[in-house]
This record gives structure tokens, sequence and C-alpha cells, in this order.
């Protein structure tokens, strides 16, 4: 068992239960000219998090413990993006359009692909995911259980909408969950203190939230 600081109070867990889920470390939300740029955002707030989200990988392979990457992205015929999803705000560009790095949040496209530092591992799980959260219409929860994963570590981005969407929908599976502070960001650094404030709030409604500075 590995006990790590965090709060509300320590997170207790057994490696070979744990998989850590890092959430959509993809080109079109930490590159200029993906989706999110085009959503209006300032990406550069999300570069600190590369280097952060790779030291946390590196530190759970080092444990043994699965690593899960995430994507969001449609497929080229847009048949898994709801018309709603599709039509929401006002952006420079569209999931579908042709853009510098693709067409916007397709699977397959450069932009949808992983950012070099967070590129998959053989024997890692990648899982694209049309929604916010990584439960909806994919076949996590049944990987998760085949392995008999218990506990779950969270990174990526962004904190506020695909991470604690995911953490949420894994909260109401019965896994145990945790967030690393480091490892996660958002276009809006407010919005990722007030998730953290809210996952850990209330003894931990949600589950945990803990420093990678304190996992040795
Ligand atoms: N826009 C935004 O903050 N996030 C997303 O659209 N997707 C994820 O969080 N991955």
């Amino acid at each position: 068992m590995i006990t790590i600081p965090a709060q509300p109070d320590p997170f207790r867990f057994d490696p070979r239960r744990t998989a850590l889920v890092m959430i959509d470390m993809q080109r079109d939300f930490i590159e200029p000219g993906g989706f999110g740029a085009t959503l209006g955002n300032d990406v550069s707030l999300l570069a600190p998090v590369v280097d952060a989200a790779a030291a946390l990988v590196a530190w759970c392979r080092a444990l043994g413990i699965w690593v899960i990457h995430t994507k969001e992205c449609h497929r080229p015929d847009l048949s898994d993006c709801p018309p709603a999803k599709l039509r929401r705000g006002k952006p420079s560009l569209r999931i579908g359009d042709p853009g510098v790095m693709g067409r916007i949040l397709i699977d397959g496209e450069p932009g949808a692909d992983f950012v070099p530092a967070l590129a998959p591992a053989p024997g890692d799980l990648v899982i694209a995911k049309p929604g916010k959260g990584a439960f909806y219409a994919t076949v996590l929860e049944d990987e998760l259980k085949a392995r008999h994963i218990t506990h779950l570590i969270f990174g990526g981005v962004t904190t506020e909408v695909c991470v604690q969407t995911t953490m949420r929908e894994a909260n109401d599976r019965g896994f145990e969950c945790a967030i690393v502070e480091e490892a996660t960001g958002s276009y809006f650094p407010e919005f990722k203190d007030s998730a953290l404030a809210m996952i850990r709030a209330q003894g931990g409604i949600v589950g945990w939230t803990m420093k990678l500075a304190d996992m040795p």
C-alpha cells in the first residue's frame, strides 16, 4: 500500500488496483490553432501542465500503475458529435473544420493526437471519447472492472471540464479518486482552484486532491 499526503486526508492505494487516467493531453487543447484556441482561449496557460503530467506518468509507471490516456475527438463523419455540441458557442472554427493541425477535434488528425511528451507507451490504454466525461459512450468502465481497478489518479486538461466531469463519473461508479494538482490545468486559473476546492470539500465529496511534490 502507498499513502500520499492529500486533502481532505491521506490517499491510500494499492498500485496493483490503481490506474492513472490522463485526460485529453492533446495538441488540440495545448497548442496554438487547435480546438481550445478556436474557442477563444489562451492555450499558453496549459503549457506548465505538460512537464508535470509527464512526470506523473513516469511516477506511475515506476510503481507499475496502469496508465490510461483519454482523447476527446469525433469520427470524421461527425456521427458521434451531437448537434448541440457542434453548435455551441461562437468559435472561429467548429469541430470538423480544417485547421492548422488538420480537422478540429477529429480522431486521426494531428491536432487530436497527444502532445509528444504524453505519448502512450505499449501496454497503456487509449480511450477515444466523444463527450467531456470519459465514461460516456466508451469501454472505460468495462476495462477498469476487468483489471479489478478500485482507485484512480487523475491528471490532464481541462480541470473543470473533462477532468472534473470524468472524476465525478468515476466517483458515482464507486472508484476512489484523487487528482494531482500540478498535473492538471485550465484556461481559467480561478476555475481550476474552484474545481479542486469542490472536489475535496465536504470530506472529499468527489475525492482527494494531492500534489506531485508530495509524491516521492
Ligand atoms: N474547453 C475546455 O475547457 N475543455 C474541453 O472542451 N475539453 C476538455 O476539457 N478536454
